[in-house]
This record gives C-alpha cells, sequence and structure tokens, in this order.
C-alpha cells in the first residue's frame, strides 16, 4: 500500500456518472481545482483529490492502491470482483450512492419461445459482462457460449452472431428498437462507493471516516 497523506477518489471522467457523482461530492463539502489535463483534480480545502478515468478501470485503480475510493456501477465492481485474480478481487461497497440504477438482464428476440434460463442451454449469449453472465449460467448448470463484446451487444442476434444477449436496461427502450425482450435479471445496479476491504489505517483513514460521515448526511437528506 502506497503512503500518501490526501485521500484519492477515482470517478468517471465523462458519462452517465460523472454529473451526479461531482454533485455528490459537492453536497459533502468537497471542491476541487481541475486541472489543465482534467484526469487529476486537486482538492481545495480538504486533502481530498480526484483521478478522472473511464469506469472500467476505477476497481483497478483501487485495487492496485492507486486511489483509495471510487464511484463506480455495481455493475462494473461485481464484474472485476469475478474476474480479477483473487488477491486484487478484495474490494467492497461501502455505500449505496442511489444514482446510475440500471439492471443487468438476459434479453431474447421476440420471436424466441423462452421458457425460462435452461432454453439458453446449448445457445450463445452476447455480452460485456462475462464474469457475471458466466457465473449466473453456471449456478443454473446451463451451458452456454458467452461472446465478450466491448459494445453494441444489442445488435448482435440481428447480426447473427449471437443468439441472446446480457446488457444493462434502464428503460427498455433499446431493447425494443432492437426486437428483443427482457427475460432475466442477473443484477439490480446503481451507482456505489467502492473501497479497499482494508481500509488506510493512517491520516486518510480520517479523512474517510470524516467523508463517510457527510455521505450519509447527503444520502438521508435526499431520501
Ligand atoms: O467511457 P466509459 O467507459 O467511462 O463509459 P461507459 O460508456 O462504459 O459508461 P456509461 O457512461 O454509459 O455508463 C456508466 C454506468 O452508468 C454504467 O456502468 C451503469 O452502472 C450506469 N448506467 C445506468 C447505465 C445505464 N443506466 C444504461 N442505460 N449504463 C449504460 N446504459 C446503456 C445500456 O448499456 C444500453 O445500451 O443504455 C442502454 C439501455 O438503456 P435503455 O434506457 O434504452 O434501457
Ligand atoms: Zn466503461
Amino acid at each position: 500500500m502506497s503512503t500518501r497523506d490526501r485521500l484519492r477518489i477515482a470517478m468517471q471522467k465523462s458519462g452517465r456518472l460523472t454529473e451526479p457523482a461531482q454533485d455528490l461530492l459537492t453536497r459533502c463539502g468537497l471542491s476541487f481545482r481541475q486541472s489543465r489535463d482534467k484526469l487529476f483534480c486537486f482538492g481545495e480545502g480538504e486533502p481530498v483529490d480526484l483521478l478522472l478515468v473511464r469506469d472500467d478501470d476505477i476497481p483497478g485503480l483501487i485495487a492496485q492502491g492507486v486511489c483509495d475510493l471510487g464511484i463506480v456501477g455495481r455493475n462494473v465492481l461485481s464484474e472485476f470482483q469475478l474476474t480479477a485474480p483473487p488477491e486484487q478481487a478484495e474490494l467492497s461497497e461501502l455505500r449505496t450512492l442511489g444514482f446510475g440504477r440500471c439492471r443487468l438482464s438476459i434479453a431474447v428476440p421476440q420471436e424466441l419461445n423462452y421458457q425460462g434460463p435452461e432454453t439458453l442451454q446449448g445457445l450463445s449469449i452476447a455480452t460485456s459482462y462475462p464474469g457475471l453472465v458466466g457465473d449466473w449460467l453456471q449456478r443454473r448448470q446451463i451451458q452456454a457460449k458467452v461472446i465478450t463484446l466491448a459494445g453494441s451487444v444489442e445488435i448482435a442476434p440481428r447480426l447473427g452472431t449471437a443468439d441472446a444477449i446480457c446488457d444493462l436496461v434502464q428503460s427498455g427502450g433499446t431493447l425494443v428498437a432492437n426486437q428483443l425482450r427482457e427475460t432475466d435479471i442477473l443484477l439490480e445496479s446503481e451507482a456505489v462507493l467502492a473501497g479497499p476491504k482494508q481500509l488506510p489505517a493512517d491520516e486518510r483513514g480520517d479523512m474517510l471516516e470524516l467523508l463517510l460521515k457527510r455521505l450519509d448526511g447527503v444520502i438521508q437528506v435526499r431520501e
């Protein structure tokens, strides 16, 4: 574990979680001076800095000790916990944050006669979450081929590259537009504050405790 006296929080640089995460930190009384390259934001007042990165990189940065905390979707955190080497996967959800709500679901072509997860036996499923899908299939003892795609998962069935998909769903509009039907929910997701199982025991730990207290106040007010 590196020795630093300032707390470092990783959050999404640009995407769905960026604005609500920034808003949350502001409500916790934190303010940041934006650096020119916009990757690192120095905290004014409190000893808390920000690292702005792709959401997928956040769990790894915490696991490596580059950052102390991260604001990230449970979907990304859970996938990391299932696929990272065991010594790196030791992360936990310190708080749920109440934004970025969505679900990770299986969806199949509307015309498929779906009669439950066993219908997926022998079929192929396109997803960006091979760890979560593999785990879900294994628990049900279903053998299906998991095809990992980085994006545009929802068009895979129409392209003929997969029989079904597993992707994030919010309104369901994307599924309907692609003639797909949601069948099973694997994970209910929202943004979470992620951290290591072992919290830092130095000054960073004190700041972290203070931040969690403020966060609880902010979350309570909103509920
Ligand atoms: O560049 P970077 O890697 O950081 O960004 P990203 O493109 O991977 O992430 P981004 O900004 O799209 O999403 C960040 C996080 O927001 C996700 O990891 C989820 O935790 C959360 N979130 C909440 C969502 C959605 N809702 C969502 N609807 N992430 C993605 N979607 C997509 C989904 O993949 C599908 O394509 O929206 C489409 C479905 O939406 P509906 O409303 O049509 O059902
Ligand atoms: Zn991403």
